[in-house]
């Protein structure tokens, strides 16, 4: 409680600098590009397997180990309506309604704010038996990118969240968990579909939201592959699936925020 009452002092002091000033920047425009042209590679040519499908949802995976320890990269794309590409990722990077559609997780802090895109959150994930309880400390950067020729059938407009483990000096470091090591992107993309009639207003039936949703979770520690293999075919369809319908059934009353 006193870490978390010195933590919120620090917080509601520490100015807000921009982002491009910080350390960590240049990682973060470096990574948060790269994985933008890594969430739009397909997934032909044979390496990806087609695990979960529902609907216009696809998940990926690739099976991978790294030193004994299955990191398998997972790949999925959905599409849904209703809600635009920027009501996607605000949802999914904002602190504030994180415990609304992830239900893998068990506490969660804010140990930064590095600007008024980028975070650093510490979050305690539950515990899967037989293994140890995971945390994950990372940064989580939001960004739109413009569209040159929306009218030629490319998107209206492009937004990527990217979370990417990190350090941080108030990392309270809890023994007893097993710290992941994680890069996510989600990456969102609005279409006018169907195209709206000459002098006719855009409404939320003209709205379709491509996504991309990628990660690879380097588990920490040890965990059996077995068990690994299922949480991780249940959850992330689970996940996905709950998070697209919370953003649709929460904008469905909103205005419009493109
Ligand atoms: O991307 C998602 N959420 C973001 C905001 O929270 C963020 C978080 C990523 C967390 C990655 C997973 C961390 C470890 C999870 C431990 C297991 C919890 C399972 C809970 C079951 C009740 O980017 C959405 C994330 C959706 C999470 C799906 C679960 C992924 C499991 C992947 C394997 C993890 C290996 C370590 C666990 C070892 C236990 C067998």
């Amino acid at each position: 409680e006193e870490f978390r009452e010195r933590l919120r002092q620090k917080q509601l002091s520490a100015p807000r600098k921009p982002a491009a000033t910080h350390p960590l920047w240049p990682q973060i425009e470096k990574l948060t590009m790269e994985q933008l042209g890594y969430a739009q590679q397909g997934v032909e040519g044979g390496v990806w397997q087609l695990f979960a499908e529902e609907g216009e949802m696809k998940m990926y995976r690739r099976e991978l180990e790294e030193d004994g320890l299955v990191v398998d990269p997972l790949k999925a794309v959905h599409q849904v309506r209703g809600a635009t590409a920027h009501e996607m990722v605000h949802h999914f990077w904002s602190p504030d309604v994180r415990f609304e559609w992830d239900t893998s997780i068990e506490q969660m802090t804010v140990l930064d704010r590095i600007s008024s895109d980028t975070i650093i959150f510490l979050q305690l994930h539950k515990r899967v038996w037989p293994t140890a309880q995971r945390d994950a400390l990372f940064w989580s950067h939001v960004r739109k990118i413009p569209s040159s020729h929306p009218a030629n059938g490319e998107a209206y407009d492009t937004w990527i969240v990217c979370n990417q483990s990190t350090d941080h000096p108030d990392d309270p470091k809890d023994e007893k968990c097993v710290r992941v090591d994680l890069t996510v992107c989600f990456v969102c993309q609005t279409f006018i579909d169907p195209p709206i009639q000459e002098g006719k207003e855009i409404t939320r039936d003209n709205l379709l939201t491509k996504i991309t949703y990628c990660s690879v979770v380097n588990p920490g520690g040890w965990a059996p592959a077995s068990v690994l293999r299922a949480v991780y075919k249940r959850e992330y369809p689970k996940f996905l699936k709950r998070f697209t319908q919370y953003v649709v059934e929460k904008c469905e009353s909103q205005p419009i925020a493109f």
